[in-house]
Formats: structure tokens, C-alpha cells, sequence
């Protein structure tokens, strides 16, 4: 299999877990968005030009996350699971995946990107309403992560997975405040776990492409 991916970017992250985690064969490729000649033949296998996307061994392109790693994980049922096989377990799951997704990695990017723009097209009003969304996010982590170690419950899932990115660069933009200590204890934890620290070294050199410093400190972690 190949995986099209970026060491930097969030999502990209949020597949590298379950590809560490799960221990499976892969081979990376490493994808230059800023590349318009490799982003037209990138676009063959995802039209929105997205990373990133796993290519199986017939030649067929798989994108979307959350979709990937419901793949990987009926392809290679080997523990962890990260969609229980219980299935009103799984709802849940899938519900903390797209609450990470949506209200920590959206409100996240927005405020990224928008340091990349020139300043005259800054939107300021949307970068406000992201911060706002983020710290009620935060808010929902809190409660959530005060009666268990991980996103849906006991054991770590695919929400865990998609949690970990957005968190980790969400708390560059937006720190997660001292109202929060479930929610800062929960990413301190996530990135204690061997397939995210590793995750993280290995984006570790690109962090200087980040449009502002990276806060969370993995020169902490073994
Ligand atoms: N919903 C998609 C989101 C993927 C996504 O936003 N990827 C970013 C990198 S983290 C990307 O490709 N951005 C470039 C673009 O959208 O043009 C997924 O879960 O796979």
C-alpha cells in the first residue's frame, strides 16, 4: 500500500496513528502541495487535491480519514481496534471523530491559513469566531475526558486518532487554559502514546513551515 501524505499536516496525522499503532506495512509518499505539476497528477487520485490518501495494492485510491482508517482497521483486525465491533460502541466512536474533525481541526486550520494569507485579505472576524468555537470545544473535551482516558471512553479509538492533530497545533493557536486540566492532561496523554510521539518526531523538522512557533514541547517526550 501506498500513503500519500504530508509529515506536517494535521490529517495526514491523524492516519499515521492507526498505521503506527496497527504496525502495518507502508509505503510513504511524500506529497508537495505547492507543487502545481505534482498537485495535477496527484489530483487522479483525489480530485480535491486532499492528503492525505492510501493507495491499496490493486491501485485504488482511498481518501477521507475517517474512511481510511475504517479500512485499515477491517483490513487488519489486529488490536487495537479502532472501531469497536460493537456497533452502538461505534456510534460513539464515530461521534467523537467528527467532533474532532469538525470543531477542533476546522476552527484550527482557519486560524492557520489565515497567518498565511497577505494581510489586506486577513479575515479577523472569521479568526475570532474560530477562537470561540475552539475554546467551546475545549469546554466539551473537559467534561468528556473527566470520566475516562480517551475520546469515546476506556480504549483508544480512531477518535483518538483524529483528536491528537487537532489538539496539538489547536493549542499552538488557541492554548487550552488552566479551566481546562482534563482536556490539557488528555493531549499531554495522547502524546505520551508511542505511535503519536513518533508521529510527532517525525514532523518535528517541518515545524519551521508552521506559520508560528509550535508550543507543545516534544523534546519532553521519550
Ligand atoms: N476531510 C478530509 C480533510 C483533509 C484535509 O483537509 N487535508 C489538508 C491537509 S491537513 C489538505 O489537503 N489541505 C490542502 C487543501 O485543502 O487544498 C479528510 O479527513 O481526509
Amino acid at each position: 500500500m501506498q500513503f500519500f501524505f504530508h509529515p506536517l499536516a494535521s490529517f495526514c496525522h491523524k492516519v499515521l496513528i492507526a498505521l503506527y499503532e496497527k504496525d502495518i506495512a507502508f509505503e510513504p509518499v511524500i506529497v508537495d502541495l505547492g507543487d502545481p505539476e505534482e498537485m495535477s497528477r496527484f489530483r487522479r487520485l483525489s480530485p480535491m487535491g486532499q492528503i492525505p490518501v492510501l493507495v491499496d495494492e490493486q491501485g485504488e485510491p482511498i481518501g477521507e480519514t475517517s474512511v481510511i482508517i475504517e479500512y485499515l482497521d477491517q483490513r487488519f483486525p489486529q488490536a487495537p481496534r479502532l472501531l469497536p465491533t460493537d456497533t452502538r460502541a461505534a456510534l460513539a466512536v464515530r461521534y467523537w471523530d467528527r467532533f474532532y474533525d469538525f470543531q477542533v481541526e476546522v476552527p484550527m486550520q482557519k486560524i492557520v491559513t489565515d497567518r498565511l494569507r497577505p494581510e489586506p485579505s486577513s479575515d479577523a472576524f472569521g479568526v475570532e469566531q474560530a477562537r470561540a468555537q475552539l475554546r467551546a470545544a475545549y469546554a466539551v473535551i473537559d467534561r468528556q475526558l473527566s470520566t475516562g482516558p480517551w475520546a469515546a471512553g476506556e480504549d483508544f479509538t480512531m477518535a483518538d486518532c483524529a483528536a491528537e492533530p487537532g489538539l496539538f497545533y489547536a493549542n499552538t493557536v488557541e492554548p487550552i487554559g488552566v479551566e481546562f486540566p482534563h482536556a490539557a492532561a488528555y493531549l499531554d496523554r495522547l502524546m505520551r502514546r508511542p505511535a503519536v510521539t513518533r508521529v510527532l518526531k517525525e514532523a518535528a523538522p517541518y515545524f519551521r513551515y508552521f506559520p508560528m512557533p509550535v508550543k507543545p514541547d516534544i523534546a519532553m517526550l521519550a
